[in-house]
């Protein structure tokens, strides 16, 4: 394969050096939070890596090219972007070679880190089965990307905003592993309990890194969905969040909102009628994630 991939020189040494790299999504930055706490939490997730002894790669489409690993002014100018396209595996292509500025989701981000060989990957929360999807039939392009690309994904959950048990049902069915870190409670984003299982449970990085090389050893395509729990002290109680979710979820359908603008709305308007603290606990769990992936990307290498 030879996909137009610009590294930036960060990466460039790090792979070099044959150092852990973890890959970090840029849709979080554009459409999953407001400037100018978006650049902040960008900056201080990478340096969060850093600090845990891996090396970040923010992933982002600009100028022709796939950039794996953004230079600082590249982050600032992704973060104040307007009209920045949400990217997932079916535009990706057509926003290369169209020159366009896009923001990679998880699913995009999946596909690029395995361009760049880079196994380990940190987010908020992955895209799943809306709510009502038996009617809408949005089910997020990032549950079909984890059934074929070989990256294992942390998380902190699902959104609570979507259909936790239909998400779980379809990871299920396309062979997705959903490890859960440290507790038998599947948690949900915001909140540690979702009051569903842990499908499967792991207490160390090292389990994870294991399993993820098991099943290349198997020759089973796809990666992993590592679920951990948002820190005790952030966490928004599901109780809390619940009414808030319901008139974001009313308004939506009443406005008419559909597809790719679904997600983007959702988290806006819960920021709003959480006076903010839904960010703050989005930011504190991206950071752990974050921690998380570097001691998985570790344990890779
Ligand atoms: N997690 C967050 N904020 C976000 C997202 C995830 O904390 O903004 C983004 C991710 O890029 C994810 C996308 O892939 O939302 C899912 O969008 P959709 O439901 O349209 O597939
Ligand atoms: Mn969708």
């Amino acid at each position: 394969m030879n996909a137009p991939i610009k590294f930036s020189a960060e990466i460039l040494a790090a792979k070099n050096a044959g150092l852990p790299i973890v890959a970090l999504e840029s849709t979080i930055i554009t459409h999953g939070m407001p400037y100018p706490q978006n650049m902040e939490t960008a900056r201080i997730v990478e340096q969060d890596i850093r600090d845990a002894g891996a090396v970040p790669a923010t992933i982002a489409i600009m100028d022709h090219h796939i950039h794996v690993g953004l230079e600082p002014d590249e982050l600032e100018r992704l973060a104040q972007a307007r009209e920045v396209a949400k990217l997932s595996r079916a535009d990706i292509a057509f926003a290369i070679t169209s020159g366009k500025t896009g923001a990679t989701t998880v699913a995009a981000t999946m596909i690029c880190a395995h361009l760049a060989d880079i196994q380990v990957f940190a987010t908020g929360g992955i895209g799943g089965v809306h709510r009502g999807a038996e009617l809408s039939f949005d089910i997020s392009a990032d549950l079909a990307e984890l059934a074929q690309t070989p990256v294992t994904v942390v998380a902190a959950g699902a959104k609570a905003i979507l259909d936790l048990p239909k998400t779980m049902e379809v990871l299920e069915t396309s062979g997705v592993p959903v490890i859960v870190f440290g507790q038998d409670a599947l948690p949900a984003f915001w909140s540690r309990d979702s009051g569903l299982p842990a499908p499967l449970r792991a207490d160390t990085a090292a389990e994870i890194a294991a399993a993820h090389k098991m099943r290349a050893r198997l020759g089973l395509p796809g990666g992993q969905l590592v679920a951990n729990p948002i820190p005790l002290a952030s966490e928004i109680p599901a109780s809390t969040l619940a009414p808030h979710i319901a008139q974001a979820l009313t308004e939506a359908e009443t406005q008419g909102i559909s597809a790719k603008n679904v997600t983007p709305f959702l988290l806006s308007r819960i920021f709003e009628l959480t006076n903010g603290n839904s960010l703050t606990a989005n930011i504190a769990l991206v950071r752990n994630n974050a921690k998380l992936a570097a001691a998985i990307a570790q344990e890779l290498n």
